[in-house]
Order: C-alpha cells, then sequence, then structure tokens
C-alpha cells in the first residue's frame, strides 16, 4: 500500500507491524529509501539470528524508490549452522534413513507439506503422514502436488471435525472454547481423494482399521485414509501443570452453567 494511504480509513488498510510483532524477531517498516540498506541488513541479520522470521514492510511507493548507496554487507551475513544443517549433517541423517527399516519423523501441525518433500528425496520409499483435519485443511493444495508427482505418500487424517488443542488451550486457561471458531465441517476426504486422481478411505469402525490400513498403504501413489476420531478425546500432553488442572476444571463448570442456561 503507497504510504500516502496509511492513516485513513482505506478499504484495504492493514498494520502489518502490529500484525507482525509478536510471530516476529524484528518487525520494520521503511518510510523512507534511505532507511532500505541499515533496515534490510538488519532484517536479514535477525532472520539468520534466531529461531523465527523477521517481517520487513515496503510500502508500494518505497519500493519503487532509488537508493543512493548500496549494502555491502549483506555478504557478511550466513545463517545459523544448527537453523540450515551443512551437507555433511544431511548425509549423516540420510545414511541413518536408509539403515533403518522403518523411520518415524515427529513433525508438528500442518507440516504436511513436509512430508511431501520428504517423500521426495527417495521416491521409492513410501512416507506415511498422521495429521489432523485441521492441520491437514490448512494445507490441501499440498495433496495435489503429491498427486501431480505421483509420490506415494499416505495421509491418515484424524477427523474430530474441530482444532481439538484449541477447545483444551482455551479450558487450560479457564475461559470456555469459542466453538463457532473452533469446530468445522470437512469434506468427503475419501471423496476428495478420488477427485484428486488418488485413493480414498474412511474408517470410523475401529474393527475395520487394521484392514484398511493394509489396503490403502498397499495402493501406488498417494491415498488418504480419514479416521473419525471421538470429538471429546483429550489431545496426548507432554506436561500438564497442576494449574492447567485447576483451570480447566473451571471451564468445566463454566461449559456445564453455559449449557443449561443456553449462554
Ligand atoms: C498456521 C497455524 N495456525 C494456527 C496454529 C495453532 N494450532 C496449533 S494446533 C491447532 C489445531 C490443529 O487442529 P487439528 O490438526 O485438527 O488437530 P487436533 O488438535 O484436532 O487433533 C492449531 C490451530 C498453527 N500451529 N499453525
Ligand atoms: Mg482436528
Amino acid at each position: 500500500m503507497p504510504r500516502r494511504l496509511k492513516g485513513i480509513d482505506y478499504h484495504q488498510s492493514t498494520e502489518p507491524d502490529l500484525l507482525f510483532r509478536d510471530v516476529s524477531l524484528n518487525t520494520q517498516t521503511i518510510t523512507a529509501p534511505a532507511q532500505a540498506p541499515g533496515v534490510i541488513h538488519q532484517t536479514i541479520a535477525s532472520a539468520y539470528a534466531g529461531p523465527r522470521v523477521a517481517h520487513l514492510t515496503l510500502p508500494q511507493d518505497v519500493l519503487s524508490s532509488k537508493v543512493e548507496h548500496a549494502v555491502p554487507s549483506v555478504a557478511t551475513l550466513h545463517p545459523r549452522a544448527e537453523i540450515a544443517p551443512d551437507d555433511h549433517e544431511i548425509d549423516a541423517v540420510m545414511r541413518r534413513i536408509d539403515a533403518a527399516e522403518s523411520v518415524v519423523i515427529r513433525i508438528s501441525c500442518r507440516r504436511t507439506g513436509t512430508s511431501f518433500r520428504i517423500q521426495a528425496l527417495d521416491r521409492s520409499r513410501q512416507v506415511i503422514a498422521l495429521i489432523g483435519d485441521g492441520g491437514f485443511n490448512m494445507l490441501t493444495g499440498e495433496f495435489l502436488t503429491a498427486v501431480h508427482h505421483h509420490l506415494p505418500v499416505k495421509i491418515v487424517i484424524f477427523d474430530n471435525a474441530a482444532f481439538g488443542l484449541i477447545t483444551l488451550e482455551a479450558e487450560s486457561v479457564g475461559i470456555l472454547p469459542f466453538r463457532e471458531a473452533i469446530e468445522f465441517s470437512n469434506p468427503d476426504y475419501a471423496a476428495l481423494a478420488r477427485a484428486c486422481g488418488a485413493q480414498g478411505f474412511t474408517v470410523s469402525d475401529p474393527a475395520l482399521l487394521e484392514a484398511i490400513l493394509i489396503e490403502a498403504f498397499a495402493c501406488p501413489g498417494p491415498a488418504i485414509v480419514a479416521c473419525s476420531v471421538a470429538p471429546d478425546e483429550m489431545p496426548n500432553l507432554p506436561h500438564v501443570e497442576l494449574e492447567q488442572v485447576g483451570s480447566y476444571a473451571i471451564a468445566k463448570i463454566k461449559e456445564a452453567i453455559a449449557a443449561v442456561s443456553g449462554g
């Protein structure tokens, strides 16, 4: 957005600095072209230095301006080794993966895309991604990539029609979960998989789970196995603090009161 539209009720108005501040190591807006060399240097340095992103906003009119001097210092910036593993470290991990009979890689929420990229390293080996429905929905488009490249990726979706962890996060601080924002209706994932040109399965009876997984894992190319999970199933948390337990109890009492009072 050009600077002249900032601070007024323009329909595209945003405050990127406010939006990114709590998730970035460094948040800056270049408001004068002369700032650019120094601020760009600092932003790249921040991104390399820490475990999070650095954010920089370039207003449209600043972006098209010319700066008098360049930034010779950019050549001195290097990412930290532990953020970007060197070739030797990647080789060592690859040798371990090759030597192992089966491999489990733990990747956090919404990393479906990462599974596909891992798969593409060695197309002869199957990757099985276990993922929540919310995480999958955020990156459904990645599935098309897997189909396009015929990657043997099998996606097991835990379908509780909700961002289940978010319910627990609210309850663990004693507040009522805002269910309208947490719960959602899902597509028929098996039909979706077939519509994309892959194989699709749905499991709602635990007794059939094993047989369906065996069938799905034997399919060539990508497949989705959508598993219905009880919405009230508690996520398995690594640590539970006593205070969270107390807050959870308070939230449950509030929920019970809201249920009978219709609030
Ligand atoms: C892009 C993004 N937005 C929000 C979050 C916060 N977040 C962490 S877990 C979670 C819920 C994930 O839901 P789902 O994949 O369905 O798993 P469930 O908790 O239901 O098992 C969300 C939204 C996130 N990690 N990434
Ligand atoms: Mg879910």
